[in-house]
């Protein structure tokens, strides 16, 4: 298991769309146990495979908190079947967006059809922290990042500021 580096915006790489994967296999096994590995190392809640430079549909998500036990959960070609018509509100954050929170409305429930890590065809209905996670994960599937729901003022003030954080850490590099 390797850690990756998380590409941060501006990047285009994190606007592509991301490609549906024929067959899990043992490389997609492989690609889900770095995510995780990278995902418990930043440490973020969820992580998306474009995220580390990979444009396949896959997702690892694990909402278990520092001293509970861990709760990977694999999602290979996620995809949502049913949305509640109520929407819940949470401050989101991600990891390729560093720093920043916004409080982000979405439906509260989801009901998913995806592949798990042995490949088997699943479907599960989330609701809470859980439903928000999985839809800001496919969201990057899409090239789809949290800001893109803010106002253009708001947005570009974020942006500014990654741009801003972006020049200073080359400059340490340089
Ligand atoms: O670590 C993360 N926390 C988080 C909090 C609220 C809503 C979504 C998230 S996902 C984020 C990790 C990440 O960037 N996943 O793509
Ligand atoms: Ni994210």
């Amino acid at each position: 298991m390797t850690i990756k580096k998380i590409l941060t915006e501006p990047n285009p790489f994190l606007r592509q769309k991301s490609k549906k994967v024929d067959l899990v296999d043992d490389s997609i096994r492989s690609l889900m146990d770095d995510m995780l590995e990278t995902m418990y190392a930043a440490p973020g809640i969820g992580l998306a495979a474009i995220q580390i430079g990979v444009p396949k549909r896959v997702i690892v998500i694990d909402l278990a908190r520092e001293n509970e036990k861990k709760n990977p959960l694999y999602f290979v070609n996620p995809e949502i079947i049913t949305n509640s018509k109520t929407d819940a509100s949470y401050e989101e954050g991600c990891l390729s967006v560093p720093g920043q929170f916004a409080e982000i409305s979405r439906p509260d429930k989801c009901k998913v059809k995806f592949l798990n890590y042995q490949g088997e065809e699943k479907i599960f209905e989330a609701d809470g922290l859980l439903a928000t996670c999985i839809q800001h994960e496919i969201d990057h599937l899409e090239g789809i990042l949290f800001i893109d729901y803010l106002s253009k003022l708001k947005k570009s003030m974020i942006m500014k500021k990654l741009s801003k954080h972006k020049k200073s850490l080359e400059r340490v590099i340089v």
